[in-house]
């Protein structure tokens, strides 16, 4: 069984004071050590997370990084700078990523190998649209956005990804997928990559994401291939995301 993880994702969301605030509670915090933790935080915030959150068990993540390693591109952030602010994880294709910022499986791929490249923990998201799954092409379309990164990758890169199933119909919308309908997708997600190895596949750890919350976590963790939890609004308070943290324990 892979260790479980929940991690949050601010979005474009928080504050020093909020990191401060995190950095408190989770070094009073009695968490169990067989979770892991992690905080995707935005650009600005992340140096001074990364001191904060020494100390705890908190690991420091980022939401996006560029396809490339350095030079003229105004406004992106590479992996190595990434790297040098301490983050040891980054989201990659997020649906607000895929939605609202154009990027198809082909710039997913380029950001998953740009952040091997230099060490962190590409977190892929997948996730098919309510039109999707009304139209019963749900597998489809999430194991088709697995095998455009994990087809393109070294069998030794392919083991160094998490990955987070998100509904794009269940994120921010207080809508959840039931543990019965994540569990399925989660079955499938396993099974498919179970093409690059048996053991590739057990020790994969998959997370749920689409308003994960303390009174919805038990019951979505409980479920055999849900491995933690990719956790957005929720993540923004103290006692919430220490409350959901608490029962992946
Ligand atoms: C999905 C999730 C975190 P929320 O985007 O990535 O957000 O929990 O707010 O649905």
């Amino acid at each position: 069984m892979p260790t479980p993880l929940i991690a949050g994702n601010w979005k474009m969301n928080g504050s020093r004071a909020l990191v401060e605030e995190f950095a408190q509670a989770f070094r009073d915090a009695d968490l169990s050590p067989g979770v892991e933790v992690a905080l995707m935080v935005p650009f600005p915030y992340l140096e001074a997370a990364g001191r904060a959150f020494a100390g705890t068990p908190v690991a420091l993540g980022a939401q996006t990084l560029s396809d490339q390693p350095a030079g003229a591109f105004t406004g992106e952030v590479s992996g190595e700078m990434l790297d040098d602010c301490g983050a040891r994880l980054v989201l990659v294709g997020h649906s607000e990523r895929r939605t609202l910022f154009g990027e198809d499986d082909a710039a997913v791929l380029a950001r998953v190998k740009a952040a091997l490249a230099v060490g962190l923990t590409p977190v892929l998201c997948l996730g098919e649209t309510l039109e999707e799954r009304d139209d019963g092409r749900t597998e489809a379309v999430v194991l088709g956005q697995l095998e455009a990164v994990f087809d393109a990758l070294a069998p030794d890169e392919r083991g160094r990804l998490v990955i987070a199933y998100e509904p794009v119909w269940a994120i921010g919308t207080g809508r959840t997928a039931t543990p019965e309908q994540a569990q399925a997708v989660h079955a499938a997600i396993r099974e498919r990559l179970g093409r690059y190895g048996d053991a590739l596949a057990a020790g994969m750890q998959v997370l749920y994401g689409g308003s994960m919350k303390a009174a919805n976590a038990a019951e979505l963790l409980a479920q055999p291939d849900i491995d933690g939890g990719l956790v957005g609004g929720a993540s923004l308070k103290v006692d919430e995301f220490l409350a959901i943290c608490q029962s992946a324990g």
